[in-house]
């Protein structure tokens, strides 16, 4: 009853705040734009690129108001939230263009501010304000716990954590929590090493080798200013009994820590970032679950289905905003593409779009606007044919970065290579069993996708000229179907 009248109070919260922001979305034009995806997808990188490449008026062919010369100007501007972090934009840039080195894994939520000077169709002169939010891509992983129980959560971590490849990296975490009785009195330290030792399973199956991503709660593995805290010191219990859980018991003290999490963790971040959203990029890195194996496939098409649920789309109309916020266009985005030549592209879409199936038809049933895309944000890579004996390989040029490997070689960060990533499967996943890393090593593996580093500029970049961004695969496209219509 209580949890009722909590969810209704927050839908009119939500609701109120909706309407103030569609009132004035009218007077100033404004899209937030959301930037989905979990750890590792390509989210900074990529709000990096579209930043930068709008900014220095980058070639970008297919997105209308730019290439049609509508587009005056576009700066930073200072953002809307005082209490969140600004986006590192200038730090990223750096290390993209000049130190030409992707960067580092986000720790914590910020925020950055665009705003787009450009003249409508009749020629009256605007402002389109875009604002952004980068975050943590472990976080994303908790939406689903919002309508999950401590006794749920609990079962369903220990199932999965049962099956393979998972079972044996939870050997250390299982023992101990045999040693647990959820019925016995609450215990600090049982809580403490059942939290680490869950948390190091956690990490292990992370692994670029296992590439594993139904991993909650997201703040185990990036914990941000929680590090410490008790909200963050539980871990699933086998529970036998039905609840509810018996007073001052390890499984009460479990159960209080998990809605903890919930409350002060999750339920805000659902509420100022995902629930504010007009439009949606989602960004899946496929290909590294196909490097690590078909386990990492499955699992990856699970953490989507169950993060999208929490999504609403629909279309963006006063009375709709009335009752809740909506998404009105969804973009499905595999990123990373210019790890395989172009000849694949259409297999990488079609691989995220059956990925994405469920949450397609339900988005497209609630009139949002959806479309797929392989693209690369910042493209590493060029191409080429390569022969091996009578086969031509369609192979990618880039220059690996320092450490990565393929085969028995070590690259070293400066020299290039041509390499022949692997077909991908046509059309559906593959339904046979392939073989990743997660199976055994690198040189018997189906595919290999070795991290390259960024790109020079294009030519002609350094004198700061029009075209001055960076070299990227349908960047222009996202753009098209995400901005375009919003500089009508
Ligand atoms: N070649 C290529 N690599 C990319 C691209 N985008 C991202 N990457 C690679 O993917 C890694 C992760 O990208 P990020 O943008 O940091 O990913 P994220 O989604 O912000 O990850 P978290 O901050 O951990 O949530 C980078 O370090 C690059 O190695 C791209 O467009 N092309
Ligand atoms: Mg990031």
């Amino acid at each position: 009853m209580f949890s009722g009248m909590h969810t209704i109070a927050e839908e009119a919260r939500l609701a109120a705040r909706a309407l103030v922001e569609f009132g004035s979305h009218l007077l100033h034009p404004m899209v937030r734009l959301g930037v989905t995806g979990l750890s590792g997808a390509g989210k900074t990188v990529f709000i990096t690129a579209l930043v930068h490449d709008l900014i220095r008026g980058a070639r970008l062919p297919v997105f209308e108001p730019l290439a049609c010369g509508r587009i005056a100007r576009a700066r930073l501007e200072p953002q809307p939230d005082d209490a969140v972090p600004r986006f590192e934009y200038e730090r990223h840039v750096r290390a993209l263009v000049e130190e030409r080195s992707w960067p580092q894994s986000t720790r914590h939520i910020s925020e950055l501010r665009l705003a787009v000077e450009y003249q409508s169709r009749n020629g009256a002169e605007r402002t389109l304000t875009v604002d952004i939010v980068d975050y943590p891509g472990e976080w994303l992983l908790d939406l689903p716990l919002l309508t999950t129980s401590f006794a749920e959560w609990s079962a369903q971590a220990l199932k999965l954590s049962r099956e393979d490849p998972r079972r044996k990296l939870a050997a250390s975490w299982h023992a101990h929590l045999a040693t647990l009785s959820p019925a016995a009195p609450q215990d600090e330290q049982a809580a403490l090493t059942a939290a680490k030792l869950f948390t190091d399973y956690l990490r292990a199956c992370r692994d670029s080798r296992y590439a594993l991503s139904l991993l909650p709660p997201g703040r185990f593995l990036m914990p941000g200013e929680l590090k410490g805290s008790p909200a963050l010191t539980f871990a699933p219990l086998e529970l036998t009994g039905a609840g509810p859980s018996p007073k001052n018991s390890l499984w009460s003290m479990m159960e209080r820590r998990f809605e903890a999490y919930k409350h002060f963790v999750v339920r805000p971040f659902f509420r100022e970032h995902f629930a504010r959203l007009d439009r949606q990029i989602v960004l899946i890195d496929a290909l590294a679950a196909f490097n690590a194996g078909p386990a990492a496939v499955k699992d990856l098409e699970g953490t989507l289905a169950a993060i999208l649920a929490c999504f609403r789309p629909g279309r963006w109309t006063l009375p709709s905003a009335l009752v809740r916020p909506r998404i009105d266009k969804i973009l499905f985005a595999a990123t990373k593409a210019d790890h395989l030549h172009q000849a694949s592209h259409d297999r990488l879409e079609r691989i995220v779009a059956r990925m994405t199936q469920a949450v397609i038809a339900r988005a497209k049933f609630s009139g949002a606007a959806i479309d797929v895309v392989a693209l690369a944000a910042v493209r590493a890579t060029r191409e080429a044919t390569v022969a091996r004996g009578r086969e031509k390989l369609p192979s990618i040029i880039g220059v690996p970065a320092a450490g990565e490997a393929a085969g028995t070689e070590i690259f070293d960060g400066t020299s290039e290579i041509a390499l022949f990533p692997g077909d991908l499967p046509d059309a559906e996943l593959p339904a046979h069993e392939f073989r990743g890393l997660t199976a055994g090593s690198a040189q018997r593996a189906d595919y290999r996708f070795v991290r390259f580093r960024p790109p020079p500029l294009e030519p002609g970049a350094a004198d700061g000229g029009a075209g001055a961004g960076l070299p990227h695969i349908r960047l222009d496209r996202a753009l098209q179907f995400l901005l375009g219509d919003r500089f009508s």
